[in-house]
């Protein structure tokens, strides 16, 4: 999952960058656009440790999160702006987290002036919708001018093209972003390859002061609609930066002697999957233990496809045995005895923590 920081200038992305990617994984240059960097973190899962001490994998294989920062390039200016070249960049990525800042510090210079995390919240939310906007109206003038040059035949489907650029037009224009307008699965189609950005999700970090309440998106008094399904974290990014280039002992001391609550890492990368409404599932064997993210409830025979696409063609059946389960029995065998083993057809929604072996034809 790819997972993009924004926000104004000088509101703590790079250094949340460092926190979330120092000592967590390696930092890779070449991203999606020139001016991105990409830091790449495990998504750790305890369960996957549990099940390695029963089949003795060769290795273990966690989901990860490629987090990017821009290296740079916004600095100079005064504003989150996005360009066509930003844009692009943007568009390829799975969600936003946009960084708000909370923290005082007088001599870091403010874009506004002043400090004031929900009128910067507010600003670059708004941003992506002008963005949005920009797309959708040369979307619609190029349509309504294929129109006119179009056959009967082709009719038809321009207009039920059409239909479904304005109403999401519209929507955006009155303030909806995308992720919370209602729209039927085939105009959902009809609107994808615009790839909008108030489509993906977005999951808000506060950057406070080391000493400050952490702050939460209900107190900034915005509109509800404005706010609406937005993850939350508050972290102080100068601390976790600083914290995360410490070894685990060391970190460790420092959290409990600073009164630090739960690491910003962590709580990063809990916020996204709830938010997206993230689950794992996972497999077993001697060569590897694995967890594999999805949407939760996604149907079995798609689960099968992030493994290979070939296991989407080919899928046959899916067996399924719970994770506590599957501990409890000490093994699938004994589980099968039990009669918690589950064969499970193309469709079933898979579940948090299902460990599932796919049977397939390819
Ligand atoms: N006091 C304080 N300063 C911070 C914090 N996070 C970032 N800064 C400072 O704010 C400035 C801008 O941070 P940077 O991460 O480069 O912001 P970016 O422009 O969004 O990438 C730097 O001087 C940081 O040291 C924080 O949590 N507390
Ligand atoms: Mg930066």
């Amino acid at each position: 999952m790819d997972l993009a920081l924004i926000g104004l200038p000088q509101s703590g992305k790079t250094t949340l960058f460092n926190a979330l990617t120092a000592g967590h994984g390696a930092a890779a240059t070449g991203g999606p656009g020139r001016s991105t960097r990409v830091g790449v973190v495990k998504v750790p899962d305890p369960r996957a440790l549990v099940l390695a001490e029963m089949y003795f994998p060769r290795k273990i294989v966690y989901p990860e999160i490629r987090y990017w920062d821009w290296a740079g390039q916004d600095e100079g200016g005064n504003a989150f702006d996005i360009g066509g070249r930003v844009r692009n960049t943007l568009q390829a990525a799975d969600a936003f987290l946009l960084v708000a800042r909370a923290f005082s510090n007088p001599s870091v210079h403010h874009p506004y002036g002043s400090v004031d995390p929900g009128r910067d919240l507010r600003a670059v939310l708004g941003e992506l919708m002008l963005a949005d906007m920009e797309v959708l109206e040369r979307a619609v003038e190029r349509q309504q001018d294929g129109f006119k040059k179009s056959k009967p035949v082709e009719r038809p489907q321009l207009e039920r093209q059409l239909e479904a650029t304005i109403k999401v037009k519209e929507g955006v224009e009155a303030g909806e972003p995308l992720r919370c307008q209602t729209l039927t699965e085939s105009e959902a189609a009809l609107v994808r390859d615009y790839q909008l950005l108030t489509a993906k999700p977005v999951i808000v970090a506060f950057n406070g002061d080391e000493s400050a309440l952490p702050t939460r998106l209900e107190q900034l008094g915005l509109y509800p609609e404005e706010i609406k399904g937005l993850g939350e974290v508050s972290v102080c990014a100068g601390v976790e930066a600083d914290l995360a280039e410490m070894d685990t002992e060391e970190e460790e001391e420092f959290r409990r002697e600073m009164g630090l609550g739960e690491p910003a890492t962590s709580q990063v990368i809990r916020t996204c999957y709830d938010t997206l409404g993230l689950v794992s599932f996972l497999t077993v064997g001697d060569d590897e233990v694995r967890a594999w993210s999805i949407p939760e409830g996604l149907p079995a025979q798609q689960a099968a496809a992030t493994i290979h696409t070939d296991f989407y063609r080919g899928f046959v059946r899916a067996e399924v045995i719970p994770y506590n389960d599957l501990v409890r029995c000490g093994g699938i065998p004994q589980g099968r005895k039990e009669g918690v083993v589950r064969s499970e057809g193309k469709t079933y929604p898979v579940q948090d923590g299902d460990v599932i072996n796919f049977l397939v034809n390819v």
